[in-house]
């Protein structure tokens, strides 16, 4: 290359990186495992864009897709260290670390996606969201993962004998160890990266997830078989390091949570749209899906896991009162 077009490129990218900086004062790097367009990568956004029209260019987010600044657990450290700002996950991952989050984590604690939206929406998702403070993150709000069944490479699930044995990933709680053991299986705890060809060479079975995970991941083309069994409804959260938000001053804070909140609507449209989208895109490459199963069993199968989690009088009042939520 000759040097005039070098230093031309050279000029070129910094004219780039001025318009960047000139455009935006402060701008927020956010991660999510997800790649782009899936319904939490367009939320965050969504939320940039509304934060950065509302502060005339002063608070910006750039989202890092496809785990660029890695799996979920290790970017949640990061996020802790205020190394990464923002960060879009499962409530999975802070179950070993933050208590309240291990209740909206229970299988089968939320009888539909409705009731989760009730729960999350008041008092108890406010509670929760606080919870994260004492480790040094800031919530912001809940978004929708669905619903989570399981899928596996080696043959349909239509009862829990069907399960009996085999091996599932799960995220990294030791909740989700447990909650694969009540039904007979076995759990394999590990990142979200790893899935697709650990079920390929056989290391696991199969996994558990939603509509859109199961089709963005690819995971449908190495396990096929789904089943409907709808085990979690665990909520995502969008968090902040308490770090970069201790930087801001109390109006670009309010700035930040209110673009968050906003984010939410346009989410939970987004999600529902994708749901319909992922379920007929792996019906069509020829998943079998098993709707017709008696969920009964599964959720008796659960006590144990009440049992072991559910022991301090604070779990057990947020329980009650989710229950008693309409
Ligand atoms: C997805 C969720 C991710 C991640 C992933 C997993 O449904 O959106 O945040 O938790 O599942 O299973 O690791």
């Amino acid at each position: 290359m000759s040097v005039y077009k070098t230093l031309s490129l050279a000029l070129l990218a910094g004219a780039a990186m001025m318009t960047t900086a000139q455009a935006c004062e402060i701008t927020l790097r956010s991660s999510d495992t997800h790649p782009e367009g899936y319904p939490t990568v367009a939320a965050v956004e969504e939320m940039g864009k509304l934060l950065e029209e509302r502060t005339k260019g002063h608070l910006c987010v750039e989202v890092f897709h496809s785990a660029q600044l890695g799996e979920e657990k290790d970017s949640i450290e990061q996020t802790q260290f205020g190394v990464i700002d923002l960060n879009r996950v499962s409530l999975g991952p802070f179950n070993n670390i933050i208590e309240e989050t291990q209740v909206p984590s229970l299988p089968y604690i939320f009888r539909s996606v409705d009731h989760m939206h009730h729960v999350m929406d008041g008092p108890i998702g406010d509670e929760i969201l606080a919870a994260f403070e004492p480790h040094d993150l800031i919530g912001l709000a809940f978004y929708d993962g669905g619903s989570r069944s399981f899928y596996n490479s080696d043959h349909p699930i239509k009862s829990m004998d069907d399960l009996k044995g085999m091996k599932f990933r799960v995220m990294q709680s030791d909740l989700f160890v447990d909650m694969v053991g009540a039904v007979g299986a076995n759990a394999t705890p590990m990142p979200y990266g790893e899935v697709y060809s650990s079920i390929q060479t056989g290391v696991i079975d199969g996994a558990e997830n939603n509509w859109p995970s199961y089709e963005s991941s690819g995971h449908f083309e190495v396990a096929k078989y789904y089943t409907l069994d709808q085990h979690l409804i665990v909520p995502e959260v969008l968090i902040m390091s308490k770090k970069s938000w201790d930087k801001l001053s109390p109006e670009d804070q309010a700035a930040v949570r209110q673009a968050a909140k906003d984010s939410v609507p346009v989410m939970r449209k987004l999600w529902q749209e994708r749901e319909a989208a992922s379920e007929a895109k792996v019906r069509a490459a020829g998943a079998q899906v098993i709707t017709d199963i008696d969920k009964t069993p599964f959720i008796d199968a659960m006590k144990p896991v009440y049992a072991k989690y559910v022991t301090s009088d604070k779990l057990k009042d947020m329980v009650a009162r989710i229950q008693a939520t309409q």
